[in-house]
């Protein structure tokens, strides 16, 4: 607790304020109690919503250009906050070190991304079909962006979304997870730095609420939040949805995967297995992009589970502060029980399951460490279409190209999704439209750990929102279509004619 302490003011945090509160944030590494803070109330929350909203009113007139640089300073101060933030990440998720820091450039690779967008915010021109006349689209910023993220990338994906929003000309106000507080108050502070660098940015640019529920609700309600931007589970964003959607807000939802890969006859085993381990074991399943499902040809098969299965029975699982560990703890018991319960499903289901049980770990008794678990199924049975926030990869047989398709598509999710072939047939139809359903279709590459530069998000009950990079930052603009006519008379469109004498 010392030690964090020193990272906490490190990072500008105030310590002080972590004595007390309803909210008891717990790290994931032994259990133990780090912090106290207070929840907002449906109140301070609509203050904060106010601020942000002054704030957007002025931020909205400052030059793109100029939004970037604030962006760029920022990007500067995660550079040198990297390693402190990287660690508080990890302390704070469980996720092992290199992790945390690889986080923490996701949010550097953004700032970048964002201050290159900044000089390239353009609209089309358009042929207009009327004499002497010109369109154009304009876009405009758009107002008060709400962003609701997720525990397990408490930090990279709500910067996805505000690098892209301040440049754009919004405002935020942030809802972390409540079980990661800490790296958002982190977040804030770091933030304010390049604010004071700036030196001339609105107060309440960036606002962050804690807290649960009641919270959630106050911001997804109000409707001075013109888009509200939530990554999390499929049953949160069938909540927040329809309730944005029905003031007429926007919504970017970046839901539950349940990400597959299909390893074909004359897939590279040496790639398949070490992206295999990556996605599947990674971030101890805790990603929405981890691998959950295997799809192996049959002619293979023999040769690449077993395989996994050492490697499983062997990698090292322990404190992920531990420069040594590739696997840390789950993030609570509540997530160690849903894994068992989907295990225990699996087996009725006709699954055998090698792994899975809780592993001790010295000095972080209250932790809860598992051992990955591969589950061979008979065919894709229920327990393999649901999203289990855990390592748990599911592994199913093949034979025919066709079909592995189509049991790849056969779930309810669609965020990310890979072939390891060495057969450009095969590769192409997967990208193709008759391929995979899914927002993310690689080839021999694993279906996590996607760059920035690339639009991310998916389909079906993924939600559809896409982050980050490409064309994503258009959602937190709005385009207005511009007719201008420079003749000196009014012909009207369609041809038609409407004398007044
Ligand atoms: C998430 O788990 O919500 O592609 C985001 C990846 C990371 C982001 C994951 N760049 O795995």
């Amino acid at each position: 607790m010392r030690k964090l302490g020193a990272l906490l003011k490190e990072l500008g945090v105030d310590v002080r304020s972590l004595a007390a509160g309803d909210i008891a944030v717990r790290s994931p590494i032994d259990g133990a109690e780090i912090a106290r803070l207070k929840s907002d109330t449906k109140g301070s929350v609509a203050k904060k919503i106010a601020r942000a909203d002054e704030a957007f009113r002025a931020w909205r007139l400052a030059p793109a250009a100029k939004r970037g640089e604030l962006v760029r300073l920022f990007g500067e101060e995660l550079r040198a906050h990297k390693a402190a933030l990287g660690r508080l990440v990890s302390i704070e998720t469980g996720k092992i070190v290199q992790e945390g820091l690889g986080e923490v450039q996701e949010m550097i690779d953004i700032c970048d991304f964002a201050v290159g967008l900044s000089r390239q915010l353009y609209g089309l021109t358009i042929a207009s079909e009327r004499p002497g006349h010109r369109m154009m689209e304009t876009w405009h910023p758009l107002g008060v962006v709400g962003v609701i993220s997720a525990f397990n990338f408490p930090v990279a994906v709500w910067s996805w979304n505000s690098a892209l929003a301040i440049v754009c000309g919004d405002s935020v106000v942030w809802k972390p997870s409540d079980k990661t507080p800490l790296t958002a108050l982190a977040c804030a502070e770091i933030f304010a730095k390049a604010v004071k660098r700036f030196g001339e940015a609105p107060k309440g640019l960036l606002e962050v609420v804690f807290g649960g529920k009641e919270v959630g609700e106050a911001l997804v309600d109000d409707k001075r939040v013109a888009l509200v931007s939530a990554t999390g589970s499929t049953r949160m964003g069938r909540e927040v949805g329809p309730r944005v959607q029905e003031r007429f807000g926007r919504v970017l939802l970046e839901l539950g995967g349940n990400n597959g890969m299909i390893v074909c006859p004359s897939a590279d085993l040496e790639l398949a297995v070490r992206a295999i381990t990556f996605s599947a074991v990674g971030t101890a399943g805790q990603r929405c992009t981890s691998l959950r499902r295997l799809i192996v040809h049959e002619k293979i098969y023999d040769q690449l589970v077993p395989r996994l299965k050492k490697i499983y029975g062997n990698v090292a699982i322990g404190n992920p502060l531990d420069a040594k560990t590739l696997v840390g703890p789950l993030i609570d018991e509540g997530s160690f029980k849903r894994m068992q319960d989907a295990l225990a499903e699996a087996k009725k289901q006709g699954g055998k399951v090698t792994g899975g049980e809780r592993v001790k770990v010295a000095s972080c008794a209250g932790g809860f460490y598992v051992k990955p678990a591969i589950v061979e199924l008979p065919s894709q049975t229920e327990v393999m279409k649901e999203e289990t926030f855990a390592p748990i990869l599911y592994v199913v047989k093949y034979k025919d190209f066709g079909k592995a398709i189509q049991l790849h598509n056969d779930v309810p999710q669609g965020l990310s999704s890979c072939i390891f072939t060495r057969d450009v047939r095969e590769a192409e139809q997967f990208t193709s439209a008759l391929g995979s359903d899914c927002g993310i279709a690689n080839v021999n590459i694993g279906p996590s750990g996607a760059e920035i530069g690339g639009a991310f998000g998916g389909e079906k009950e993924t939600g559809g929102g896409r982050e980050s990079g490409s064309d994503a930052w258009k959602s937190y603009m709005r385009r207005a279509t511009n007719t201008i006519n420079y003749s000196d008379s009014l012909p009207l469109a369609q041809g038609i004619k409407f004398d007044v004498g």
